[in-house]
């Protein structure tokens, strides 16, 4: 694990520290444990446990899980609330709220029957609270600011006491000033792996939050009352060209799972693949009620895991199939043109608004692989290059790249996937097909008075300037 950086009391390193032998003692229990941090925004690897029943750890995308500590018989974990800078994709910083040097905080991790005591320190400028989505536990421990707790205020350190009743997918998110906390970033995973090492083990276990942002082009922190217009569709704080792929090996199960914490729904779809949703933040799917399904809605507040054999090697994409979920921000407001002569435009237009260029005749595929001059700190709506060309992507989009003879807990970038030689689409070179029929502009020899809209409430004026007899209306006979 790489930019771990320590601000606790203990000096060795969070991989030890997630094995260290069990501290106990009044003492002991009064030391708040060390609060690990991270600066990288890259997939770290797996934290794989020493102590305890064995699990398979899980990978969070473009993230990490925290490391913990033992006390006695209770796991120990500290987040730190906090003001955080998250590279959305190179080119683009915002400056969120976060835990522990991150928006979104490390993923917490521990096994069904464990005893979790997460200390929460507020370095936020405003009260917050953490609520444990998903899990069972005593009410007093629900993280509901002013309804089952006082709010944590600035400076102050909470501290969250319950045993995991259940194995699963859960994440944790604040519930003081909601609203803003979430849209400035605050949010994390929390999986609990069940006491069985076997049950519904998988080979690659890939975890990450949907988030979005509505950050103006030039400007750094989120507008925090945005509704529904966001610009910024990301995994976990991060898009497309910025979310790591998801690195698998040929024939591994994997199961994916990620939950919804935007002010939308999101239909996640996967290439090449048929799967099933193996659980969700309610529980275990029995594999006798699951069908199959080729993109996975998740609603608002949700989470959902799906597994599957990875036995297609490839570059397989994997999105959200809104389409505007798959852009960043910059170029919303261009028009469309699609169909329009540019040459006759762009003269009239220049004439009011000089440099202007028209762009998007034929699509706007070609906006992919410009160079266009940005603002500072944003990112063009597609962007992206892959071994062919220009993806024409952004914000939420990734790839699975199932790669045989990968080594078990290799997670490294493979690079692009080498086509067996005649299974890659390819142009058609024989006789010349016909050009597509175009429809004809409307600016196509009418004259612009043709095209004002008449008004049915007045009538119409005969030639001697008249009005003309009322028509029948229609409807009168009823
Ligand atoms: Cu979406």
């Amino acid at each position: 694990m790489t930019s771990l950086s320590r601000r606790g009391f203990i000096g060795s390193s969070g991989l030890v520290l997630a094995g260290a032998a069990a501290v106990s003692g009044r003492s002991a229990f009064a030391a708040v444990p060390e609060a690990p941090t991270m600066k990288d925004a890259t997939t770290q690897a797996p934290l794989v446990p020493t102590t305890g029943p064995d699990y398979q750890p899980v990978v969070t995308l473009n993230g990490w899980s925290l490391p913990w500590r033992m006390n006695g018989d209770w796991k120990e974990f500290h987040l730190v609330a906090e003001p955080v800078v998250r590279e959305l994709a190179p080119g683009m910083k915002a400056h969120l709220w976060g835990y522990n040097g991150q928006s979104p905080g490390p993923t917490i991790e521990a096994v069904e029957g464990d005893k979790v005591r997460i200390y929460v320190t507020n370095k936020l400028p405003e009260n917050t609270a953490v609520h444990w989505h998903g899990q069972r536990l005593p009410n007093g421990m629900d993280g509901v600011g002013g309804l089952t707790q006082p709010h944590i205020p600035p400076g102050k350190t909470f501290v969250y006491e319950f045993q995991l009743r259940r194995s699963g997918t859960f994440m944790y998110h604040p519930h003081s000033d909601e609203m803003v906390q979430m849209a400035m970033g605050m949010m994390g995973f929390f999986v609990v792996h069940p006491k069985d090492p076997a049950f519904r083990r998988v080979d690659r276990d890939f975890v990450f939050l949907l988030n979005a942002f509505d950050i103006e082009a030039g400007s750094y922190v989120p507008k925090v009352n945005t509704m529904t217009d966001f610009n910024m569709w990301c995994w976990n704080s991060r898009v497309f060209p910025g979310i790591d792929p998801f690195v698998v090996g040929k024939d591994d199960k994997v199961r994916i799972r990620f939950g919804n914490l935007t002010m939308t729904n999101h239909p996640i779809h996967m290439h090449g693949y048929e799967f099933k949703v193996s659980g969700t933040d309610g529980g275990w799917v029995d594999p006798a009620a699951a069908w199959p399904e080729v993109s996975i809605d998740c609603a608002v507040g949700q989470m959902r895991a799906f597994d599957f054999v990875a036995d297609e090697p490839g570059d397989w994409a994997i999105h959200c199939h809104k389409s505007h979920h798959t852009m960043n921000a910059m170029g919303h407001s261009v028009k469309t043109y699609i169909g329009v002569n540019k040459k006759d435009l762009a003269k009239r237009i220049a004439k009011i608004a000089p440099g202007y260029m028209p762009m998007g005749s034929n699509g706007m595929g070609e906006m992919g692989s410009m160079e266009m001059p940005l603002p500072d700190n944003t990112l063009p709506m597609m962007t992206g290059f892959a071994q062919f060309g220009a993806v024409e992507m952004g914000g939420m989009f990734s790839v699975v790249k199932v790669r045989e003879g990968l080594a078990k807990n290799d997670y490294k970038d493979p690079g692009w996937f080498k086509h067996p030689e005649g299974t890659v689409a390819f142009e058609y070179k024989g006789q010349k097909l016909a050009d597509a029929p175009r429809g004809t502009s409307p600016d196509s020899g009418l004259e612009a008075t043709e095209w004002r809209v008449k008004d049915p409430r007045k009538p119409s004026l005969g030639p001697d300037g008249k009005p003309l007899p009322a028509a029948k209306n229609p409807h009168s006979n009823h």
